[in-house]
């Protein structure tokens, strides 16, 4: 090690000092990363000394006390439940005060939309101008309007039925159903329980392999599965251990294969949509989506309930 500590050391004496380390254990590691044990306590006390730790220790204990809340919370936390029939009150009462998700099987199959088929969409609208993302790397979502493209209907159903993979997806914000000339598609859905008005639906759709990274919602949604199938993995806000990995919305962990470590004990529920099931995804609740088959899907969000919580954004909070 050199002879100014790397700032890195200086940051992780730091952490572990707000974690509770021992002064013994720090100094061990650092004599173990080459220090000599003088050297090693005199730099663990100095970060204990430091008015600016002490500063920071202040905030962290309430933090601290925050992620305790959580934990217990979570512990409570019921598994989550499929149910066949779901009427308004019973969404209210159980799961919207509850703020739990909920896999409605069969809830839209009264939609019209039910009768979709790529051919036939393709058949009525293949020469409507659509925007869509293309050329989707791992981190698209940083910048999502540097991948918008221009292509029509037509190209973007053939897309969905002859490749597989993630790289083309006209995703909710492609806005398909506010596209000059497929306005009639919208007279095909209908509402599910707690919806009013149009519900605010937005299109999705894509090919087989099209992912949608972990993520959560600034307001409560249904995602409904109108053609094809998906997976869908879900982890409760509650999830403190997920607060690590957030940025902005989105979470760089992959709910399929989580990294070792506390990230492993995140508790994620994992459930397939066929056509006609609908997910309520509750503001907050960490979701991710893959297309399984070339899907089709709606995501509702037009609730008789307040909804819309843009304040909640933990990946980007400051204690008040
Ligand atoms: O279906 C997808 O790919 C993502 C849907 C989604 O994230 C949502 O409805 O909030």
């Amino acid at each position: 090690m050199s002879e100014a500590l790397a700032a890195e050391w200086t940051a992780w004496i730091a952490q572990n000092v707000l974690r509770g380390a021992p002064d013994e254990a720090l100094v061990a590691t650092l004599v173990g990363a080459g220090l000599s044990e003088d050297r090693a306590l005199d730099e663990v006390t100095a970060v204990r000394r430091s008015p600016i730790l002490a500063g920071a220790a202040s905030l962290v204990r309430r933090s601290a006390g925050v992620e305790q809340v959580a934990r217990l919370l979570r512990e409570r936390m019921p598994p989550m439940e499929e149910v066949d029939a779901l009427d308004e009150d019973e969404l209210y009462r159980t799961f919207w005060l509850g703020h739990r998700p909920v896999v409605f099987r069969g809830g839209a199959r009264g939609f019209p939309a039910m009768g979709w088929s790529f051919d036939g969409l393709a058949e009525r609208f293949g020469e409507i101008p659509v925007d869509v993302l293309a050329d989707r790397g791992a981190d698209w979502w940083t910048d999502r309007e540097g991948h918008v493209a221009r292509t029509t209907f037509g190209a973007l159903v053939r897309t969905c039925l002859d490749t597989v993979g993630d790289a083309v997806y006209a995703d909710g914000r492609s806005e398909l159903l506010a596209t000059q000339g497929l306005e009639p598609l919208a007279a095909d859905l209908g509402l599910l329980p707690g919806l009013v008005g149009d519900g605010f639906p937005r299109l999705w759709v894509g090919p087989a392999g099209t992912v949608t990274p972990l993520h959560h919602d600034q307001s409560t949604g249904w995602l409904v599965q109108l053609v094809g199938r998906k997976r869908v993995w879900m982890a409760s806000p509650l999830e403190v251990a997920l607060m690590s990995t957030t940025h902005g919305l989105f979470n760089t962990v992959d709910a399929r294969c989580p990294p070792a470590g506390e990230l492993e004990e995140v508790r994620f529920s994992t459930f397939e949509l066929e056509p006609g099931d609908a997910v309520l995804i509750p503001v907050g609740w960490w979701h991710q989506v893959e297309a399984l088959t070339p899907s089709i899907s709606v995501s509702m969000g037009g609730f008789r309930w307040p909804a819309v919580h843009t304040w909640y954004c933990p990946g980007r909070a400051t204690l008040p």
